[in-house]
């Protein structure tokens, strides 16, 4: 760590000039989501989009981002510090023993540190995971809620480790407020959530708000909180910091509504919309979970993302993570990294050791685009409506490099004559527990991977590739360990080979579930 350089002294990347800044934003609005470049081998869509299809300072401000570029999450990794316990609203999905419910799972509760002992959590995990590239403050309240911790955190982590990007997520009632600051820290990844801008619905999601001393209930709540959270949007966007906006998908409360917020966020410069579907249980104890409000299935989540893709970039890799996340997106190494066992480890943060690394996952990237590409080609005058969606187990890198049986969660891709695309992911429970193939969990697996027509894996047994073959679902392991979008876009041109050839026929599949109560809680 370099102790001698304070705050003030810490050298923020330039902002660019007010006329810079209006062509970027200009450029950002006009990135619209799919399609257009598909057939040329770009992946065009949402945040799967790649160098060539931004302006080069959006592309280095997302290019390691794992959550702001689809990309880059089967190769980047993200952690949270969990320093901000605070928060001053209260919705409907929340149940306050648990994390922040904005961007995590109902259910998780993290271990809270101090803004020191989280910069050390920093330098140790920065030192043994290279690829990690990106530090957020999610929670477990609201950071903006907690000021001082959250930007006392910034400043130590700033000074310390200076390639590590800095990111933070709020529901947005003190943004405006705190706009001078993020940018004074060089915080330039910022996530609102914003749920509605319908006062009305806002009064079915929140039942109060903090607001100057006093609580604040209902309708006149909620249009204090989509006033401020608009007014920290455009404010940020007008300084050129990245903005992601998540929603939580509430059906027959503002699912309908969230294309009007797409629409709402998109004309004030917003980069990303996450839409998240809401995960509600009686056991997490929420307003939702106890009235028995439902969370959506996985075909109205696609149907909704997919609606509002036209207007923006959408993105689908979210994984509703902890506060005190480590690790890429869908792996949880938080327990390897504990407070105990931080305070006992080596800090050895050597950045020209950690740039070595990433140019080597650079190399890996490129390889896997030059190998989509390829493939891609062989796929031109393909049938365009026909479209299938295929499950993968992955261990991160772009490859198919899970065994069935290890699998917790399998990506999901639709495919096309347009290539491969990740639209999703679906958790699940282990096949395999302790060496036998458990029969529940495969039926949880078939649930939520039921509206796919195959399964790469790396390694699958007879038997559960036996059962996953009655219930419609091929098990394909012949490209183990290959690249995935390569081999899915090379599955398809065979699936398409033998549907002509009368040896298949094309079956539409149905719904799948998104796992809503099996996510477990972990005392702090
Ligand atoms: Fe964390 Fe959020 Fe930054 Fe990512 S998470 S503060 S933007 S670094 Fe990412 Fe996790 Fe989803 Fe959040 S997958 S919950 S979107
Ligand atoms: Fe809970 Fe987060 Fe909502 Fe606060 S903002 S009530 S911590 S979900």
């Amino acid at each position: 760590m370099d102790d001698s350089r304070s705050f003030e002294t810490y050298e923020a990347e330039p902002t660019p000039a007010p006329e810079q800044l209006d062509d970027i934003m200009q450029k950002m609005a006009e990135h619209k989501g799919c399609g257009t470049s598909g057939g040329s081998g770009k992946a065009s869509c949402g945040t799967g989009a790649g160098e060539n299809d931004m302006p080069t300072e959006i592309w280095e401000k997302v290019k390691n981002h794992p959550c702001y570029s689809e990309e880059a999450h089967h190769h980047y990794a993200r952690m949270h510090v969990a320093v901000a316990p605070a928060c001053n609203i209260q919705c409907n999905y929340c149940n306050r023993k648990y994390d922040c419910a904005n961007e995590s799972r109902p259910g998780v509760v993290s271990e809270k540190l101090s803004p020191e002992q989280a910069a050390k959590k920093v330098l140790a995990v920065a030192s043994a995971i290279p690829q990690m590239t990106v530090l957020g403050i999610a929670g477990p309240g609201d950071p903006l809620a907690n000021p001082g911790k959250t930007f006392k955190t910034f400043e130590l982590i700033s000074e310390a480790a200076p390639d590590i990007k800095l990111c933070l997520s709020t529901n947005g009632l003190s943004l405006p407020d705190h706009v001078e600051t993020i940018k004074k820290f060089n915080v330039d990844h910022v996530t609102i959530t914003i749920n509605m801008t319908d006062p009305d619905i806002g009064a079915e999601i929140y039942p109060w708000v903090f607001w100057k001393h006093k609580r604040v209930t209902g309708k006149e709540a909620a249009k204090i909180l989509t006033d401020r959270q608009l007014q920290g949007l455009e404010m940020l966007t007008a300084n050129g910091i990245l903005c992601k906006v998540n929603s939580v998908m509430i059906p027959g409360i503002n699912d309908d509504h969230l294309v009007t917020v797409n629409r709402e966020v998109k004309s004030r410069g917003a980069f990303l919309h996450n839409i998240m579907p809401l995960i509600s249980s009686p056991e997490h104890g929420t307003v939702f979970g106890l009235n028995g409000q439902r969370g959506p299935s996985a075909q109205e989540l696609k149907a909704l993302q997919d609606s509002c893709e036209g207007e923006m970039n959408m993105m689908r890799h979210c994984r509703q993570c902890r506060a005190d996340a480590v690790g890429l997106l869908g792996e949880d190494r938080s327990a390897e990294f504990t407070t105990d066992k931080i305070m006992e480890m080596e800090v050895n943060y050597d950045l020209s050791s950690r740039q070595a690394y990433q140019e080597k996952v650079e190399e890996e990237r490129q390889a896997k685009v030059a190998a989509r590409n390829a493939e891609l080609e062989t796929l031109a005058g393909e049938n365009a409506d026909l479209k299938i969606l295929v499950a993968v187990a992955t261990k991160g890198s772009g490859r198919i490099n899970e065994h069935f049986g290890h699998a917790d969660e399998f990506q999901i891709y639709e495919l096309s004559s347009n290539g491969a695309k990740f639209v999703g992911h679906r958790r699940v429970d282990l096949y395999c527990q302790g060496g036998y193939g458990e029969e529940e969990a495969l039926e949880t697996v078939i649930r939520a991977i039921n509206d796919c027509t195959a399964v790469f894996v790396a390694k699958i047994g007879h038997c559960p590739k036996e059962d996953l073959a009655k219930a419609g679902i091929e098990a394909v392991d012949q490209y183990a360990y290959e690249f995935i979008e390569q081999s899915a876009i090379s599955y398809f041109k065979d699936y398409l080979a033998k549907i002509r050839s009368g040896e298949i026929t094309h079956v539409t599949r149905g719904d799948a579930t998104i796992r809503q109560g099996a996510f477990v809680s972990v005392d702090a």
